[in-house]
């Protein structure tokens, strides 16, 4: 009996259920369709909502490298919809220092820097690491002994554009049959990566033929008002000694060149000039004859940013080390139909 009246009861009950079901499907069903024709079927993601948010400390505006840099990458930050906070730490490696913490005071979802010099991060890169914020490297490289710190680094191989330079000055000393070439290389800033790494692969490269000579080395710290001092001193120095300015970047170069011709000689023919960089003002000159050589090192790197940004905060893994691809522009070569180069 108790069976039976539980049967009766439970017979009711679904006789309710099913009228109530029936109803509930039809409100889904009803549901559904207004979903399916207004397109709410998945979670859509609100154009006005960023997709993350990417602190981004960058070092300054030394050169025209580094506002191309700054403006490659608030342009592909729009691209992307990510929302950025960029601080601009005016060449001084405290400010780049508070700036990271005060993305991790925001919490923002990632954080992304290019450090001036590569000692110094270790404390701060722990307290990101504390917070569970991702670190990214662009451009510049950091030394430490520390393993995670960062995920990954975003850059010009460097070491290859000192390879470049010092390949196109063998060529060129092959080509002018010069039986010795002496060299003076106003470099970036010292313990920077690009001025270390720079060096490294010129020095290893010119280090096999003995035509080749470094008289001496001097910190322009990217600066073309630099460029120009030390273009004076080493002018005073070695004077008609020198034939070849091999210069880390194009800031510097266009700081020496008044120098060199103030002091009555031919830069592009009388002393051989190599850059780095390849902005458009370098190529100009160089296409005017005063510039030999120009190994370029491309500021784009907003577009891989943006995109290793939003997979680290979609939890996906990371390339440790993007390199774009680069190239050399030199009096090898026909300029002339060269594409705007856009800083
Ligand atoms: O060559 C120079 C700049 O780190 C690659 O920094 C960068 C260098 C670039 O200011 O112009």
């Amino acid at each position: 009996m108790g069976n039976k009246i539980t049967g009766n009861i439970s017979g009711a009950k679904s006789l309710k259920r099913s009228k109530t079901g029936r109803l509930a499907a039809l409100i889904l069903s009803l549901a559904l369709l207004i979903c399916f024709s207004v397109g709410c079927g998945k979670k859509e993601e609100n154009p006005n909502e960023p997709r993350l948010l990417l602190g981004f400390s960058q070092i300054g505006s030394e050169s025209a490298w580094r506002i191309g840099n700054t403006r490659d990458i608030e342009e592909q930050a729009d691209n992307y919809g990510v929302s950025l906070m960029l601080e601009n730490a005016n060449q001084k490696q405290e400010n780049q220092i508070a700036a990271i913490r005060r993305f991790i005071a925001y919490k923002v979802d990632v954080i992304a820097f290019s450090p001036i010099v590569e000692e110094g991060w270790d404390n701060v890169l722990q307290e990101a690491a504390d917070a569970g914020i991702p670190v990214i490297l662009v451009d510049r490289d950091i030394n430490t002994q520390k393993e995670g710190l960062t995920t990954c680094l975003i850059g010009a191989d460097f070491y290859k554009e000192g390879v470049m330079a010092a390949e196109y000055l063998i060529r060129k000393a092959d080509s002018l049959e010069l039986d010795h070439v002496n060299i003076v290389e106003i470099s970036g800033t010292i313990n920077s990566t690009p001025m270390r790494q720079r060096q490294a692969g010129f020095y290893d490269t010119i280090a096999n033929d003995p035509r080749m000579t470094v008289l001496e080395s001097i910190d322009g710290d990217f600066l073309k008002s630099r460029g120009a001092e030390c273009m004076k001193y080493l002018l005073e120095t070695y004077g008609d000694d020198i034939d070849v300015v091999f210069s880390h970047n194009d800031e510097m170069t266009l700081g020496a060149l008044p120098v060199i011709e103030k002091a009555g000689i031919t830069p592009g023919k009388d002393i051989i000039i190599i850059s780095i960089d390849g902005g458009q003002e370098a190529i100009n000159v160089l296409m005017e004859g005063k510039i030999n050589c120009v190994v370029e090192c491309t500021p784009k790197l907003g577009k891989a940013l943006m995109e290793t940004a939003l997979k680290l905060k979609g939890g996906e893994t990371v390339d440790p080390l993007i390199h774009p691809e680069e190239q050399v522009f030199s009096d090898e070569m026909d300029l002339n139909d060269l594409a705007p180069r856009g800083y």
